[in-house]
């Protein structure tokens, strides 16, 4: 049985220093590492946003980040400017191995933000990774990353609904937690059928 290891979003920008810092961000890298040898196969995604993406706060006249905004396909945060297509802060955190099997890029559509691995916010768009899982034969993944309250639980749901037995290292995340994103999302993920280990 192929097991891979899912590596979210362990970029420049979520870690401290970043524009989108995750509290406790960098403190990841080290465990990651260590547990990429456990696995089959390793996968590791990037945020890509282009410059003026339509999550950014930035591109909205009088909105500040952190705010609400309606888009067409629904509720959407908007952020501060981050992970900008070929930027240091989209890099990879730099202790972070990246000799895995597949780098998969996603939100780099101007007008959609793409929390999950799978699906974009719009919950139809592919990202392609579903197709690739299948061809390899990969049934079980454990995902780690950031941040545990966005990309993580949504990459996770989405892995659950398509039929991915899943399990979530939780001391492998960090999350944003805003206005109690945390509690939703370990909520959200136990719902779905997720193993939060
Ligand atoms: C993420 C907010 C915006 C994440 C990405 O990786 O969790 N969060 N873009
Ligand atoms: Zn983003």
């Amino acid at each position: 049985m192929t097991n891979a290891l899912i590596v979210i979003d362990v970029q420049n920008d979520f870690c401290p220093g970043g524009t989108l810092a995750v509290p406790g961000g960098d403190e990841i890298v080290a465990p990651i590492n260590a547990m990429m040898e456990d696995f089959d196969a390793v996968i590791l995604t990037q945020d890509w946003h282009p410059v003026g993406h339509s999550s950014f706060a930035s591109s909205h006249t009088g909105k500040a980040p952190y705010e609400m905004i309606e888009m067409p396909y629904g509720p959407q945060v908007l952020w501060p400017d981050h992970c900008v297509q070929g930027s240091k802060g989209a890099a990879f955190h730099p202790d972070l191995r990246t000799d895995g099997d597949l780098i998969i890029r996603k939100g780099f559509r101007g007008a959609i933000d793409s929390y999950s691995a799978f699906f974009e916010n719009d919950q139809t768009t592919p990202t392609g990774l579903q197709g690739y899982l299948n061809t390899r034969g990969i049934k079980q993944l454990t995902l780690v990353g950031l941040a545990t309250d966005f990309c993580v639980q949504f990459s996770a749901v989405d892995a659950a609904r398509l039929g991915f037995d899943v399990m979530v290292r939780m001391e492998a995340c960090r999350g944003i937690d805003l206005d109690g994103s945390m509690a939703s999302a370990q909520s959200a993920m136990r719902d779905a059928g997720v193993i939060l280990a």
